[in-house]
């Protein structure tokens, strides 16, 4: 069988975040194949496994490095597939790899995940393969239910155990409370509700990067609608907009301060979502509230500010399945369309 998902660590001792992929592909019975090979050690084995890897079918790479971590980038130089990072704490808590990983120039994005969170890389590839393929995408949705499930579990296992004077464990049992789904005004004003690629922005700032999106998303003809919404200065607004747009295949959230905007759309679909850090006037950047997610809600984040690499990466995803897109992707990276 072909492996639709290849995992390349960039040495053997990266092979502990690794077992976390497996782990989740294996759960989600989405068959992959791992080698190892070194961006500096062994640049010339990353081109011949990339380019017979996306010759015999593979649909999304994972690349796992620390230090320097040149590796994901380095597969995206060789393939139109959508590469996903993973940094690994080796040396300063693994943030030189992540920034070695999420700071790719356009148009070369890498859909970069926390620090040694393999299994988000996981999730997040399954969600890709999910947007063309429904049994995949059933499962996601079940995994992703387990993780909810755990925290719920977590209410009996951990706080009812604890025995403490004032704490009154008997108030408001988590076990069996009915949460009610939220409900849907779908007569709020949505222009494009059957676009494809949905971009929400927190505030008004932050609108240019939004457009930047929107201008290659037009390009590679993917339909897009682009709203600004502050999940907490206008929460019930943020949810039922997310609601509505229930037939879009990627999110794109363009996040500044505690990265509420890509945290709250995770929350509310099962689509992969997509996270712009931006900066904000003291020139602080918010790359690592939108890259740290935990485990079972990754948000595919790119370079501080970078719009544009963000609708490449969303054109990469849905170009599994459109050979168009790769087209009009491949023209932009040789910069034969000019921007
Ligand atoms: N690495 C390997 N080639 C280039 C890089 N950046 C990374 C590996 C590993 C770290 O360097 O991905 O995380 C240390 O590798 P090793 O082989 O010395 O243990």
């Amino acid at each position: 069988m072909t492996p639709k998902i290849m995992i390349i660590l960039g040495s053997g001792s990266d092979i502990a975040v690794a077992e976390k992929s497996m782990d989740i592909l294996d759960k989600l019975e989405i068959p992959y194949s791992l080698k190892i090979a070194s961006a500096h050690r062994t640049p010339n084995l990353i081109r011949e496994i990339v380019e017979q890897g996306t010759d015999a079918g593979i649909e999304v790479f994972i690349g796992i490095a620390g230090l320097a971590a040149h590796l994901p980038g380095t597969i995206a130089a060789y393939t139109p597939r959508p590469v996903i990072g993973v940094p690994v704490d080796v040396k300063t808590g693994g943030i030189d790899a992540l920034q070695s990983i999420v700071q790719m120039p356009y148009p070369s994005p890498i859909a970069t995940v926390g620090i040694d969170r393999g299994d988000n890389a996981a999730i997040l590839a399954a969600q890709f393969i999910g947007l063309h393929n429904d049994e995949v995408r059933q499962k996601v949705i079940k995994l992703r239910k387990e993780y909810a499930e755990k925290v719920k579990q977590s209410n009996e296992d951990i706080v009812q155990k604890i025995e403490r004077k004032y704490l009154q464990n008997d108030f408001l049992r988590i076990k069996n409370l009915e949460i009610n789904e939220i409900e849907v005004d779908d007569s709020v004003c949505v222009k494009n509700k059957d676009a494809e690629v949905v971009i929400i922005v927190g505030r008004q700032t932050d609108v240019g990067t939004a457009k930047k999106v929107g201008i290659i998303l037009d390009r590679l003809k993917i339909s897009y609608d682009l709203k600004v919404v502050c999940p907490i200065r206008s929460t019930k607004k943020f949810t039922n907009y997310v609601k509505c747009m229930k037939n879009a295949k990627i999110f794109i959230g363009i996040s500044s301060n505690s990265s509420q905007v890509t945290g709250g759309i995770i929350g509310l679909t099962d689509r992969p979502v997509i996270g712009v850090p931006c900066t904000n006037e003291q020139g602080n950047d918010y790359m690592l509230t939108t890259v740290s997610m935990p485990p079972g809600v990754p948000v595919a984040t790119v370079g501080v500010n970078n719009g544009k690499n963000a609708a490449v990466l969303a054109g990469e995803i849905l170009s599994i399945d459109d050979p168009n897109i790769t087209e009009v992707l491949e023209k932009l990276k040789d910069k034969k369309i000019n921007l």
